[in-house]
């Protein structure tokens, strides 16, 4: 029997599970949680990276023996690394207000074929004191892997959310990339090994997050839209090829690079981050203000509006752009509807600009354990809702590394019949 350890660290929390594929299934199971959030310090907000790397080590310790190792976690972000190979401060986090009011070049969405998103790491570059320090670039999931490991490299899937890599030929973009010379390292692929931890294989896997989790989707056909319902929702449809056309660019529509060379067509929606941080305002549970929010109505608002991106009083926000106050279960409602109705938007843009139509819509993530959620973006879409697994991310991680050493074959769509067989599914239709 095969094991591996995925280590996947969401915005929110993080965790490490233990994956087996055996008998045309996939399971996993759950041996360290814990909590992860922006801490403000100093006047800027960073991530506590030797913190979240003592947890993951208490993880792998947890998972007991493994025949190899996975890591992904939230895009964009980055430690910097100084000649002697120490890191250079704590890394920031992409809601740090230091790339506020940053315009993107002309003639940018050509070669990287990203969404404009003021946080995409070229852009946090651009606001970045410590480059003159500094040697070398790793995003959050390969700096993990370098401290456990001791190699470097930059895996492609998140690679891409950098908006330094070319989206058309798979490789760091030799113009954007021209003022860091040697600060990036080589690019792994999802499957490339990289290095061991104490004698055991790490594998690199799609070490996006959103790429993991969408790997796993356990869609049945290839008319199928996704949405990875965590902290943010992203919502697209998978590609062979990327959509560069004006019109795409004006719908913020991205072209993230997928596990086997797909393109993760998506747009970023603002997410349950509104409702996290509502619960963090108000000290507050979420079980019994969902339950509330059924049977209250909410205003719709535009979950996407800069403004909600930085933490704080989010009830406040919220109330101030709706233009009235209301009681929490009507803040909750409002922030569902709305969340409801921009997923509805992003899957009709992405089926109109990418020609892909669809049938269904795959709800994966923390968020598909939210039923009111589920329901409302069911009635939205006109289309049925199909609701985990919650854990996509890390099972993704998982069967990508199974593929890597021989435990599972074939292509995504092989994949994703193993989570279909195995995973609880909750099916929503439209009313
Ligand atoms: P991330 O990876 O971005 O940290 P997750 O995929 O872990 O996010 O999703 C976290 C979110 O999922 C929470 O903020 C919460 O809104 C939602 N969630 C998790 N469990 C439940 C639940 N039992 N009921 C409703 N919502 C839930
Ligand atoms: C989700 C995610 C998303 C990025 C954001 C920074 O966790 O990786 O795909 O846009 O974090």
């Amino acid at each position: 029997m095969t094991a591996v350890a995925a280590v996947d660290l969401g915005a929110s929390s993080g965790r490490v599970v233990r994956g087996v594929v055996t008998d045309g299934r996939v399971h996993i199971e759950e041996v360290h949680r814990f909590a992860n959030g922006p801490v403000h310090r100093r006047g800027s907000l960073h991530w506590d990276l030797p913190g979240l790397y003592r947890e993951v080590l208490a993880g792998l310790r947890l998972a007991g023996e493994v025949d190899s190792i996975g890591i992904d976690s939230w895009a964009v972000d980055y430690g910097l690394l100084d000649a002697r190979g120490e890191l250079l401060g704590d890394p920031v986090c992409y809601r740090d207000s230091r790339t506020d009011g940053i315009k993107p070049p002309d003639g940018l969405y050509e070669i990287n074929g990203l969404q404009f998103q003021p946080f995409n790491t070229m852009f946090q570059l651009m606001a970045e004191p410590l480059l003159p320090q500094t040697s070398q670039l790793l995003l959050i999931p390969d700096l993990i892997s370098y401290w456990l490991t001791g190699d470097r490299g930059a895996e492609y899937t998140n690679a891409t959310t950098t908006g330094l890599i070319d989206v058309r030929t798979g490789q760091w973009s030799p113009e954007l990339t021209r003022v860091l010379p040697g600060l990036l390292p080589a690019l792994r692929r999802p499957g490339d090994p990289a290095g061991t931890y104490n004698g055991v294989p790490v594998i690199a896997v799609g070490s996006h997050d959103t790429a993991s989790a969408v790997v796993a989707v356990p869609a049945e056909t290839d008319r199928f839209a996704y949405i990875s319902c965590g902290t943010w929702s992203l919502v697209g449809v998978e590609l062979s090829e990327p959509v560069l056309t004006a019109e795409s660019r004006a719908a913020n529509f991205t072209n993230e690079g997928g596990v086997d060379g797909t393109i993760r067509y998506l747009r970023n929606v603002m997410g349950l981050w509104l409702l996290q941080e509502c619960l963090r305002t108000w000290n507050a549970e979420l079980a019994p203000l969902l339950r509330e929010a059924a049977h209250s109505t909410g205003s719709v608002f535009d979950p996407n509006d800069p403004v909600f991106l930085p933490p704080g009083d989010m009830p406040a926000r919220i109330e101030r752009w709706c233009g009235k106050s209301m009681t929490r279960a009507e803040i909750v409602r409002s922030i569902l509807d709305s969340l409801a109705l921009a997923h509805r938007d992003a899957i009709v843009d992405a089926q109109r600009l990418s020609g892909k139509e669809v049938d269904v819509v795959h709800i994966v993530g923390g968020g598909s354990h939210n039923e009111l959620l589920c329901q409302l973006t069911a009635d939205a879409c006109g289309l049925p809702v199909v609701a985990g697994p919650a854990e996509a991310t890390a099972l993704g991680n998982v069967l990508v590394q199974a593929r890597a050493v021989g435990a599972a074959h074939g292509t995504l769509m092989d994949l994703r019949m193993l989570v279909q067989r195995s995973q609880a599914l909750h099916r929503y239709l439209p009313r």
